[in-house]
């Protein structure tokens, strides 16, 4: 048998990436019998140009080795591997992960791969349009100086829209922000789309004549896409500026062409990540949701969640930070396991921390992440033993009280909701 591999023609430790290039760190465990060495060549080449075998055909190759990837810094378990921008489709989510998170997740000769994180260069950067308003989401809602406050309402799927108006206007009176839906209610039998974007836009028709304040719904449009694209557009009709998209289940495609109508219509995405964690939950092999994140960010969500690091879902301080960086940095500079990329032109993401949150731990997320977040509170508005009005003014209350520095036993002491939300739950972290 003759040498038929060309693999490790992609290692090239002395090359020097140059500004045009895109790079993709990668975590990377050889299989059995395999170096690191061969392993990193193979996560080049399966990305970029090569396959298994030499080749014997008559073409241009000085073109095909000037497209080539290259690993070039290797440090087990991480490889760096600079791509020539040419190599990918200009605007293209799905083009981008066809190469760099395609075949090569599959490779007998990898035991584990995670793609950790990226840099687009320049021009590849700017042919995404990124976020339509991003953090000035809050000028359409006129809130200022503290987080911007959603809440799902519970059970989460099963209520009628008769249901969800009159809860809601409860929620939003006590001082919610923004009515949003669950990632799994879209247009079931018992809710379906255009009834319930009618009932929520009743009531907050009848919370901003009563309270003053500016109201919105973060309306569920996801569904296949012709369909996501009706109801974006019924949600611009009835006047709501913001949808919600289940951007994983939907897929970037969908996210992409959805950006585009919500370009025209001026309206806001929020992202919902559900599924994410199929992907990113495992360190050793994957995504990271800091690199889901930056792809977000891209394609131009406004706002999209995070975690909390206190609540119900896995999310570290360690990770939940570094995506809240990769969100709202104009600039990052590289770490010791991430890429740093100038946004230029790109408008930053507002966080989202939400999952397992009430009144008493979110002094603890408001630490964590700073008031520039949107805090979501679905149980903790709910489940408030004197009903959602009360739970809402009990999570304004707390945030109140956080931002001038007052404990919550302290201002509890003249708040009678965050009082009884605080007997229920105390500072309990839920699971
Ligand atoms: C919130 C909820 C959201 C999660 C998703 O309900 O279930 O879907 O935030 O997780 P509740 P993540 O407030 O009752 O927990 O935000 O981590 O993507
Ligand atoms: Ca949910």
């Amino acid at each position: 048998m003759g040498d038929f591999e060309w693999y490790l023609d992609f290692v090239q430790r002395d090359y020097k990436p140059s500004e045009s290039d895109v790079l993709v760190l990668f975590r990377v465990e050889p299989a059995p019998g395999f170096s690191f060495e061969e392993a990193a060549g193979r996560v080049a080449s399966e990305s970029s140009v090569g396959t298994w075998t030499t080749l014997e055909i008559d073409i241009d190759w000085s073109r095909i080795r000037r497209l080539m990837a290259r690993a070039y810094r290797l440090e087990p378990p991480y490889v760096l591997v600079a791509y020539p921008e040419e190599l990918f489709e200009e605007g293209s989510i799905p083009q981008f992960l066809s190469s760099v998170a395609g075949n090569i997740f599959g490779m007998k000769a990898l035991r584990a791969l995670r793609l950790v994180d990226f840099r687009l260069s320049p021009s590849l950067r700017d042919s995404f349009p990124g976020p339509l308003y991003g953090k000035r989401v809050r000028d359409l809602l006129g809130v200022k100086g503290r987080p911007i406050l959603a809440t799902v309402p519970k059970p989460k799927v099963g209520l009628i829209p008769d249901e969800t108006y009159r809860v809601s206007v409860e929620a939003l009176i006590g001082g919610i922000d923004l009515i949003k839906d669950d990632e799994n209610l879209t247009s079931q039998k018992f809710s379906v789309f255009e009834k319930r974007l009618k009932a929520v836009m009743k009531a907050i028709d009848k919370a901003e004549k009563e309270t003053g304040e500016k109201k919105g719904f973060l309306a569920n449009v996801t569904a296949p896409y012709k369909e996501m694209e009706r109801r974006i557009k019924l949600v611009h009709d009835y006047g709501n500026p913001f949808v919600m998209i289940d951007i994983i289940t939907v897929g970037w495609s969908g996210v992409q062409a959805a950006r585009e109508i919500t370009g025209e219509l001026k309206l806001a995405i929020h992202a919902h990540r559900a599924m994410h964690a199929t992907f990113t939950r495992n360190p050793r092999h994957g995504i990271t949701m800091r690199a889901v994140a930056k792809l977000a960010r891209l394609a131009g969500v406004d706002h999209i969640h995070i975690g909390t690091v206190v609540g119900k879902l896995v999310s570290p301080k360690s990770e939940v930070m570094a995506i809240k960086r990769a969100l709202t940095a104009r600039r990052e500079a590289d770490g010791k396991r991430k890429l740093g990329q100038d946004w230029g032109r790109i408008k930053p993401v507002l966080p989202t921390s939400s999952g397992g949150l009430h009144a008493g731990i979110l002094p603890e997320v408001i630490r964590i992440l700073g008031p520039d977040i949107l805090i979501q509170v679905g149980g903790g508005v709910w489940g408030h033993p004197d009903g959602p009005r009360a739970g809402a003014m009990s999570v304004r209350q707390s945030i109140e009280a956080t931002l001038k520095g007052i404990p919550l036993e302290e201002y509890a002491k003249t708040h009678r909701e965050l009082a009884r939300a605080l007997e229920k739950w105390g500072r309990a972290k839920p699971k």
